[in-house]
């Protein structure tokens, strides 16, 4: 069999990480034929918590999984790995300032940015989760300047996928035959969730939601708005935020990427803009994109009508403004 690959999870003793590794060491990550060695970063107030985790990895006797380093040494945690799930963050507690969170976690980020850089496989593929999970990544990219900025990505797959599943409930389609929605910019509630060119197999043939659903008011409202707000709702009902679908979404972002994406099949990825659609450059933001061969490309050629494109440009404001901020929170 193949060599195990490493994959980093940090934060890996939270709640995002407890529903993850056991995924990855399943073969949801990677491949139900590709073992793993598993880097699990967490800092030391969780140290404890983390050898839990740990314990119950040892535990459960996964045939895939070939090895754990549980640390709270950030280098030791890089050293050599090829996946990097970046999940571990400072939360928003209440009565924070969005300012005080990023303060906190854009620091993070440019501390582990240098480590990655260092220890990390030359071609290690990122992907941040925690959250402002567009501007860690872009800190990632910034304070990394020697790591290939198309390795470093955020997380909207779990938007992407909320997509998919409000179109499956109100069609009654199964979600597997809904494809193509869209998730533009931030992973905040200025997302624009695109239902535009998103389609439906029926029967064989592909329908555009539009012409399915017969219902432009729902579309370009409620969906819109539940799709955005759905953390909210998450945290409302469960008093803890999203936490298996965000793992099962990390799998299928980074699984995609590396094993590619179907014929005819788009997902949304976080990436560093080109400008594309009208995005702002230099910022990392959500597109369309189709993956082969470990690496991503930008659909080109939608068409995006006014309507759309407004909303395109107020959530690529809002990281101009994110990336503004973040510099200046470094600064203090
Ligand atoms: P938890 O607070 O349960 O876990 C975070 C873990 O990170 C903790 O164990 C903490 O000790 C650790 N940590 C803090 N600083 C660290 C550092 N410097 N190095 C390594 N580990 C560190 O949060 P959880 O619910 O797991 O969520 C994690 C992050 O994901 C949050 O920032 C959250 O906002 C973000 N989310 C992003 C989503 C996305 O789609 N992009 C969706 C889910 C989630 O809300």
């Amino acid at each position: 069999s193949s060599e195990p690959v490493r994959v980093m999870v940090t934060g890996a003793a939270g709640q995002i990480g407890y529903a993850l590794v056991p995924m990855i060491a399943r073969g949801i990550l990677l491949g139900a034929d590709q073992p793993v060695i598993l880097h699990m970063l967490d800092i030391e107030p969780a140290a404890e918590a983390l050898n839990g985790v740990r314990m119950e990895l040892v535990d459960s006797a996964f045939p895939l999984l070939k090895g754990v380093v549980a640390t709270t040494n950030v280098e030791e945690a890089c050293k050599g790995v090829q996946v990097a799930i970046m999940v571990g963050g400072f939360p928003r507690k209440e009565g924070m300032e969005r300012k005080d969170v990023m303060t906190k976690n854009v620091s993070i980020y440019k501390a582990q940015a240098s480590a990655l850089e260092k220890f990390a496989d030359k071609d290690c593929k990122v992907v941040v989760v925690a959250n402002p999970a567009n501007t860690n990544a872009l800190i990632l990219k910034e304070f990394a300047p020697k790591f290939p900025a198309k390795n470093i990505t955020c997380l909207t797959r779990l938007d992407h996928n909320r997509a998919l599943g409000q179109i499956a409930e109100r069609t009654g389609a199964a979600v597997s035959d809904v494809k193509n929605a869209i998730i533009w910019g931030n992973h905040s509630s200025s997302q624009y969730p695109d239902v535009n060119h998103a389609v439906v197999n029926v029967d064989g043939k592909e329908v555009p939601v539009r012409e399915l659903v017969k219902d432009d008011a729902w579309l370009d409202g409620e969906f819109v708005k539940t799709v955005q707000q759905r953390g909210a709702a998450i945290i409302k009902a469960r008093k803890f935020s999203s936490a298996l679908s965000a793992a099962s979404s990390v799998c299928d972002h980074v699984r995609n990427w590396v094993k590619g994406t179907p014929e005819g099949t788009w997902v949304s990825m976080g990436v560093l803009s080109d400008g594309s659609y009208g995005a702002p450059k230099d910022v990392i933001y959500s597109f369309p994109v189709t993956c082969k061969s470990g690496e991503w490309t930008i659909v080109q050629g939608l068409k995006i009508d006014d309507a759309s494109q407004k909303l395109l440009d107020i959530t690529g404001q809002e990281l101009v403004d994110e990336k503004k901020l973040a510099y200046e929170c470094l600064k203090e």
